[in-house]
């Protein structure tokens, strides 16, 4: 199976789980549940929750034991978005294509409809009856809040206008964008039951991964890393990260394709001009 249709595959599922868990438009107070189902429908990559349910399989559970981590994270990456856009933050007036949330609604509505993305997170996890819980309650709101992406955040927000080291890059971009895909990967397996040495690999994998996507993304936006270096470097450290991804899952067998697989979707995002670069 190739990438998009593995995608296309798991988009079903993950689509009809929103779905059922977002308020419907018209219910009351109407306003914020538009605001709501207009930042997640229709879909960006989904590429964190179709790396939650890829990493139950690779741990021998079912997908659909790890679908609702998968909707509350993909439910905190939307929010993340919303707020993120906000004059106040990047002040951005186009996400997916069209205008942003708060263009759209306003900034007041599109605030409230981020806060109600990640307060109805938790309430996903909590009615999830999941025996895993406790662990997806602690894994999931570490990894979005201050020691997490909200962390990465606030360092990115403190530096700017000033000239940024690698060090702090590198805190910046694990925090802000590594720390959930990292714990989408760790939430997979935690909901399969994986051991805790396995557990370890997977988040290691996540870690990896997470460096990888914001790299493919400097180089896509000119922006990050390639202030500090050439995009000769960055496509070796996207190789390099992505190479220390897949060794850490080898060891999981044949069950490991789909992680495999998310490894190189990545690879597959370099922009065209870097591939010149082999
Ligand atoms: C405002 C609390 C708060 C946090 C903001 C994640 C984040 C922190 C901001 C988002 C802005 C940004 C460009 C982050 C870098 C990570 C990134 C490339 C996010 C976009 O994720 P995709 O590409 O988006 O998965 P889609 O649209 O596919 O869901």
């Amino acid at each position: 199976m190739n990438y998009e249709d593995y995608f296309k595959k798991e988009m079903g599922q993950i689509e009809e789980a929103l779905e059922s868990v977002l308020p419907l438009a018209g219910q009351r107070p109407a306003e914020v549940h538009e605001a709501m189902r207009y930042a997640v429908f229709p879909s960006g990559k989904r590429f964190r929750p179709v790396l939650t349910l890829a990493a139950a399989e690779a741990c021998g559970g079912k997908s659909s034991d790890a679908i609702w981590p998968a909707v509350s994270i993909e439910l905190i990456h939307t929010y993340s978005l919303v707020h993120d856009d906000l004059p106040c933050m990047d002040n951005d007036d186009e996400r997916r294509g069209r205008p942003t949330c708060h263009k759209k609604f306003g900034e007041a509505l599109a605030l409230l409809a981020g806060d109600g993305l990640l307060t109805l997170a938790f309430q996903v996890l909590a009615r999830s009856g999941s025996a895993q819980l406790a662990s997806f309650l602690e894994e999931i709101s570490t990894a979005s809040g201050t020691y997490g992406m909200i962390g990465g955040q606030v360092a990115e927000l403190v530096a700017q206008g000033s000239e940024l080291s690698l060090p702090l890059l590198d805190y910046i971009h694990s925090h802000k964008t590594g720390k959930l895909i990292t714990v989408s990967a760790v939430c997979g397996a935690l909901a399969a039951g994986a051991a805790s040495e396995t557990l370890e690999h997977i988040r290691r994998y996540g870690e990896n991964l997470g460096l990888a996507f914001q790299l493919v993304d400097d180089l896509q936006d000119q922006d990050g890393y390639l202030k500090l270096t050439g995009a000769q470097d960055v496509v070796e450290k996207i190789r390099d990260v992505m190479a220390r991804a897949k060794q850490e899952i080898r060891g999981l067998g044949p069950v490991n394709e789909k992680l495999m697989m998310m490894a190189d979707y990545l690879l597959k995002r370099i922009p065209r001009e870097h591939h010149a670069m082999d």
